[in-house]
């Protein structure tokens, strides 16, 4: 099976835990404050490598976390970092948040690294917040939680250029004729479901890779047959190999065939009838060939037609020195389409948003909740009285109280955070 979506759920590793200790020694009575920071949590990084042609090993390793950064020590020791965890993609894998949709990384590269989830921050131990003022603090913060996503990972083949047709047009037996790619052939429609992709090889010493693609039938582009799963794969290809049945073996008419499908790649979202395209004529053995590749070329003399039979092998040097050409002046193009770059920056600039958001419950309780409020909380041991009371500052710098005000709190009245409530007291 060709696997080519996967949902993957992604935690990075939680920062270690700054701590509270204090120094002990040998003639220092009063030793200051010695608790050390944590270590950062290990981030989840994706690393392109070009032996992978799958992403069969998501598929099984659907939950990944990160590692956890080391708790400090004392004696004012920083808690070692996590080491990352890397994940090994093939090119071509598009990588998507699965909430919003968008485009996280791209990999195409092999070796191309990208972090997906950062890890957590450390926590810093009592030691890092000693001041002029309070020279013995006695709390320190907890580690920060990694960063959490769902994400979507796709891959779309990356071929140089891809055969496409209607079915049983001879794909298949083209590639395993020019190729060591062996896929099923047989007479009925749909024998091909997934991509293969085959290295070829020129005479002259250049080399290309050619995906067979799943045929193509009219609507394909609004979802027809196996539809919008095919142009997909077509999309990562930098020149079309279009292939008729000249001999029109089903009972269609060649010619309709290459304006029904020239259609189908036109309704496509990229336009994919804009890219290079090298039109061939398949079947050519056979007798009914002939007189239709004539009308073809009188119905279409602007088109420029290979005659090949994949079948006994004629023509085919002729066609991978023409395709090896034509990649030649192709540039690559890019992989992800405009807007959807143009939407990447936008969703940086909405994580900025504001820290924190306030609403009543239907008990007419305060609820203080924000996903940045979350993560300062979340640091917060709230067991511990001096950091509860560094939390409060932190709440009042941000404008929680002021915010509270005026939305009309009361002194005495119930303000819920997470997980803690408190008696708001002015
Ligand atoms: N006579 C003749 N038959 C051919 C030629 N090429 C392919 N065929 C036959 O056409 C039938 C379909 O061939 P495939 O290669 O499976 O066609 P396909 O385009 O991959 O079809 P799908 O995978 O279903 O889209 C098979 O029976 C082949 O033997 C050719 O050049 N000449
Ligand atoms: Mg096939």
């Amino acid at each position: 099976m060709f696997i080519d979506e996967v949902k993957v759920e992604l935690t990075a590793g939680k920062g270690g835990n700054g701590i509270v200790a204090y120094r002990r020694e040998l003639k220092i009575e009063k030793g200051g404050p010695y608790g050390g920071n944590g270590g950062a949590g290990g981030s989840i990084i994706f690393i392109g490598d070009k032996n992978l042609s799958t992403l069969l090993d998501l598929r099984y390793n659907r939950i990944i976390k990160g590692k956890d950064g080391e708790n400090g020590r004392t004696k004012g020791m920083y808690g070692k970092c996590a080491d990352d965890t890397y994940i090994r993609v093939p090119l071509g894998t598009t990588i998507f948040d699965d909430d919003t949709k968008l485009v996280i990384a791209d990999i195409t590269r092999d070796g191309q690294e990208a972090i997906i989830c950062k890890g957590g921050r450390g926590g810093r131990g009592n030691m890092a917040f000693a001041t002029g003022i309070n020279k013995c603090p006695d709390f320190a913060e907890k580690g920060e939680p990694g960063e959490h996503r769902y994400i979507r990972c796709e891959l779309k083949v990356l071929a140089d250029c891809g055969l496409v047709g209607f079915p049983s047009v001879g794909k298949s037996t083209l590639i395993s004729a020019v190729s060591a790619a062996r896929p099923k052939i047989a007479a009925y429609h749909f024998t091909t479901l997934n991509p293969n992709l085959g290295m070829v090889e020129v005479p002259d010493g250049r080399s290309f890779v050619m995906a067979d693609l799943p045929g193509i039938i009219e609507g394909a582009s609004q979802g027809a047959g196996l539809g919008l799963q095919f142009l997909r794969h077509i999309e990562r290809c930098r020149v079309i190999v279009h292939v008729i049945d000249m001999a029109g073996v089903d009972g269609r008419d060649p010619y309709q065939d290459y304006l029904t499908i020239n259609q189908e790649l036109k309704e496509y979202k990229m336009n994919l009838s804009l890219r290079p395209q090298i039109v061939v004529a398949n079947k050519m053995d056979l007798p009914e060939a002939k007189e239709n590749l004539q009308r073809f070329k009188e119905l279409l003399p602007e088109v420029d037609i290979l005659p090949i039979s994949a079948l006994t092998k004629e023509h085919l040097n002729e066609l991978l020195y023409k395709i090896a050409d034509l990649l030649a002046v192709t540039p690559d193009f890019s992989l992800v389409e405009a807007d959807e770059i143009n939407e990447v920056v936008t969703y940086k600039f909405e994580e900025e948003e504001k820290p924190f958001k306030i609403r009543r419950d239907s008990d007419g309780l305060f609820v203080v909740e924000g996903e940045k409020l979350k993560k300062l909380f979340d640091m917060t041991n709230i067991e511990n009285d001096s950091a509860m009371r560094r939390f409060a500052r932190q709440l009042r710098t941000m404008g929680v109280d002021d915010e509270l005000r005026r939305l009309g709190v009361k002194n005495g009245d119930i303000v819920k955070i997470f997980s803690y409530a408190f008696e708001f007291i002015d």
